[in-house]
């Protein structure tokens, strides 16, 4: 039988993809900021009801290119649950990471600890809505404020979060997304760097752009500003013209792909309500896009139990994230984050990928309840 997989990708019939494609092709335009690439940002822009939206070649270079375009140095207040391109990207960037512990409801940085680990050095606060879920973005950014930093988000799983009613891809400087193929909105690898600047707009070949967004132009074309200027260094990040059409034919199914995840997560949370699994809190103003289906088991203990005795079914759950980011090998300061050290081991992502069918996810949950039971008797 053949295995379950954590996810995979969203596949739109493949005719229309070659029919976008098609259009790339005959204008003899692939790549280099071209026309789809633009229509994509513009449709990404129009759906999310976000302000400026630059594609780029993935969600970390996203990440990379939003600390540059920020100038953003010394040290980065981030958090250790997070997928390991949050922390390498600091790194990466000649930064210092210092930990922040999560809070254990929400899974995201706890912005009660955050002004105690601010020094002299600290530039700015890198945060990621993990699972999709939403930071405290007023407390953070009234921390900010107050201390002059720079809030970066890794938005990576946020594809159609909103907070009251509005794009989480709105709040910080900028909010980076993740457009892999594993991810509920793909245009199979890309990122998009979403900027939140509302200075006067200054003019880039004769469109009006914010002065960040200028920037992250800039940054994500080698620092060109015409064929033979430049203002400053920048790197490859550009996405091509056939990325962008299998993003603008996966938009088309957006509505449809956050349904399917939704219905799955209520079959999910049937089977597996009477363990008490921690899952993380969405507040009552959030619509959660539910790209994931995490549970906290009590201990590493029991989330190895089910892991295992899933494995052994062909079901493949994943320890998404683990380990914590602040014990990876490069890491100097770890700081105490005891909240973020039992998440991390004690977690699993359960299989939730579009069209994984009703009995199956009850198959799942089932089993999943029968290992854990096991493992408590
Ligand atoms: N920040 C955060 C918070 C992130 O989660 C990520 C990426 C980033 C930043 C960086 O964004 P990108 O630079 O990637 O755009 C996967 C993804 O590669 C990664 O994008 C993602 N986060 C991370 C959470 O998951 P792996 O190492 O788990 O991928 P892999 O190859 O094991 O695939 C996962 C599952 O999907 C497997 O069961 C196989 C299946 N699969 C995968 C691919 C690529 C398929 O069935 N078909 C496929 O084409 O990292």
């Amino acid at each position: 039988m053949s295995k379950i997989l954590v996810t995979k990708p969203f596949q739109a019939p493949f005719e229309e993809i070659t029919a976008e494609m098609q259009r790339a092709w005959d204008a003899e335009w692939l790549t280099n900021n071209g026309p789809l690439l633009k229509e994509f940002e513009a449709g990404l822009n129009e759906y999310l009801g976000t302000r400026e939206c630059a594609v780029v070649s993935n969600g970390t270079v996203a990440i990379q290119v939003a600390m540059q375009a920020l100038e953003v140095s010394g040290e980065v207040i981030t958090t250790p649950f997070s997928y390991v391109a949050t922390t390498s990207t600091i790194v990466w960037e000649r930064c210092t990471p210092v930990f922040v512990d999560v809070d254990p409801k929400t899974f995201n940085i706890d912005p009660a600890q955050i002004e105690a680990a601010i020094t002299p050095k600290t530039t700015a606060i890198l945060a990621t809505h993990v699972f999709g879920v939403p930071c405290d973005v007023d407390a953070i950014q009234t921390i900010a404020d107050a201390h002059g930093l720079k809030v970066i988000y890794d938005a990576a799983h946020c594809f159609g979060t909103e907070i009251n009613g509005e794009s989480v891809l709105n709040y910080g400087d900028i909010s980076t997304l993740s457009l892999h193929a594993t991810k509920l909105m793909h245009s199979v690898e890309g990122g998009a760097i979403f900027v939140n600047d509302a200075s006067t707009k200054v003019e880039e070949f004769g469109n009006q752009v914010s002065p960040l967004r200028y920037r992250v132009n800039r940054l994500r074309n080698f620092g060109h500003c015409g064929p033979e200027f430049f203002d400053g260094v920048g790197i490859n990040a550009k996405n091509s013209e056939m990325h962008a059409a299998i993003g603008l034919v996966n938009l088309r199914y957006a509505d449809e792909i956050m349904a399917d995840r939704a219905r799955q997560h209520k079959v999910y949370n049937e089977a597996l309500a009477a363990l008490e699994l921690v899952m993380p809190e969405v507040p009552n103003n959030v619509r959660w896009n539910k790209s994931y289906y995490p549970v906290v088991f009590r201990d590493e203990t029991e989330a190895l139990y089910v892991k295992d005795g899933l494995e052994d079914l062909g079901i493949l759950a994943r320890r998404y994230f683990h380990p914590a980011l602040n014990t990876l090998p490069y890491i100097d300061q770890p700081g105490h984050t005891p909240n973020a050290a039992h998440i991390s081991t004690s977690i699993l992502c359960l299989p939730l990928y579009f069209g994984l069918e009703n009995e199956t996810v009850a198959r799942i949950g089932a089993e999943v309840a029968r290992l854990c039971n096991e493992c408590r008797s």
